[in-house]
C-alpha cells in the first residue's frame, strides 16, 4: 500500500496538454474518494480551470493535489502555485464575468463556488497560491478548537519513492504531528520513513518523548532517520515537542517566533538524548515543520496577510519559495482554522 504522503503529487504545468494529466490524476483520486458524479466533475472543473489559469495569468506553475480525510469523509485538495505577477484585485477576479485575460472569465469564481473549502494568497512579484478542497460529504463547520494542518511532500528529482514521510494524528482534545526525513532517499530511506511513521501512529497515546523512543527503537533495522513529534494539546494550550536529527520546527504567534529544540542523531542508531520540551500555543498560533529539503531562510513576515490563511497555503508558499530541489521535501504546518494569527 502507498503510503499517504507518497498519494501526493505535483504537476508542472507549463503547456496546454498538461492541463489534462493533471485532471487524470485528480479524477482518479475522485474516484478513489467515492465522489458521485456531479462531485467528480467539480473536482474535474476546478483541475481545469486552475490549471489553465496557470497558463494565462502566470504562463507556468505547479498544482498540487493530494488526497485529504477528515472524520472518517474522504476529499481531493489542490494547490495552485505560481511566481507570476500577483493578482491585484481578488474580489473583483471572485467575481464570475471578471477576467484580465480576455476569457470567459469565470476562472476563480467558478472554483470558489465549486470547492468545500477555499483560499488564496496573492502578492504583487511574488506571485499566487490558491487552494481548493471538494469532499465527498459534508464535513460540518470547521470549529475554532480543531486542528486544520497542510502538507506538502515530495520526493527529490529522479526518484519515484520519498524518503521523507509525515503524519497526524486527531485525537480528542489532542492532535499528533510526525515528521520524518530517512536518511538518503530512494527506497531505504522510503522504508526508513514508513516505519517511523507508522510506530507513531501505534504509540499515539503517549507522550511525545516515548513516541520517539519507541520509533528509535522501531528504525534499529533501517538505515536510520532524521524524526520530531508534536503534540498538540488544545485544552493545555501547550505544544510538547521531541526530535531527533534536523527536523526543523517553528511556532508563530503573532510577532513572536520560536524555534523548536531538537537534539542531534540518527533515529534508529543513536540518540543520546531524547528529551520533551513544553512550549505555549494558542488559538492562533501556527506551527512550522520541514524536512531538511527546504531552505531554512525563511520569513513569512515578507507575505503579509499569510499567517493568516490555510495552512495548506501556508505550505504552499514555503515550498514554492523555498524548495531546495535536491532532496526530498517535507513541509507539514497545523493551526486552528477561522483563527486569526494576527
Ligand atoms: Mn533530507
Amino acid at each position: 500500500m502507498i503510503p499517504v504522503w507518497e498519494r501526493q503529487k505535483t504537476f508542472e504545468i507549463n503547456e496546454p496538454s498538461h492541463v489534462a494529466q493533471v485532471r487524470r490524476f485528480t479524477s482518479e483520486l475522485a474516484e478513489d474518494a467515492g465522489f458521485n458524479e456531479s462531485q467528480a466533475g467539480g473536482v474535474a472543473l476546478v483541475t481545469t480551470e486552475l490549471a489553465t489559469n496557470l497558463l494565462k495569468h502566470a504562463s507556468s506553475g505547479e498544482i498540487v493535489v493530494r488526497p485529504i480525510v477528515e472524520r472518517g469523509i474522504a476529499g481531493v485538495e489542490l494547490l495552485a502555485l505560481d511566481k507570476g505577477s500577483g493578482i491585484a484585485n481578488v474580489a473583483e477576479s471572485l467575481r464570475d464575468g471578471y477576467s484580465t485575460a480576455g476569457s470567459a472569465g469565470t476562472g476563480l469564481g467558478a472554483i470558489a463556488r465549486l470547492a468545500t473549502e477555499f483560499d488564496i494568497q496573492t502578492q504583487p512579484g511574488k506571485g499566487t497560491a490558491v487552494m481548493a478542497r471538494l469532499w465527498g460529504g459534508k464535513i460540518g463547520e470547521t470549529s475554532k478548537d480543531h486542528i486544520a494542518i497542510g502538507a506538502i511532500c515530495k520526493p527529490m528529482p529522479g526518484e519515484t519513492r520519498c524518503g521523507d514521510g509525515w503524519g497526524c494524528e486527531l485525537l480528542a482534545d489532542r492532535c499528533i504531528l510526525v515528521l520524518v526525513d530517512g536518511l538518503g532517499h530512494g527506497t531505504g530511506a522510503a522504508a526508513a520513513a514508513e516505519l517511523a511513521v507508522a510506530s507513531v501512529r501505534q504509540h499515539r497515546a503517549k507522550a511525545p518523548a516515548a513516541i520517539v523512543q519507541y520509533a528509535h527503537d522501531a528504525l534499529r533495522a533501517t538505515r536510520g532517520a532524521a524524526l520530531a513529534v508534536a503534540e498538540i494539546d488544545l485544552a493545555q494550550q501547550s505544544l510538547r515537542f521531541c526530535g531527533i536529527g534536523n527536523i526543523s520546527a517553528t511556532i508563530i504567534s503573532g510577532d513572536s517566533l520560536r524555534h523548536l529544540v531538537s537534539y542531534n542523531g540518527t533515529a534508529g542508531h543513536e540518540a543520546r538524548k531524547i528529551v520533551e520540551f513544553t512550549y505555549p500555543w494558542s488559538a492562533n498560533a501556527l506551527l512550522i515543520m520541514h524536512s531538511d529539503g527546504l531552505m531554512t531562510r525563511w520569513n513569512l513576515q515578507a507575505y503579509p496577510g499569510l499567517l493568516q490563511r490555510h495552512p495548506s497555503l501556508i505550505a504552499g508558499v514555503l515550498y514554492r519559495d523555498f524548495v531546495r530541489g535536491r532532496d526530498d521535501v517535507t513541509v507539514l504546518t497545523a493551526k486552528c482554522p477561522g483563527v486569526s494569527t494576527e
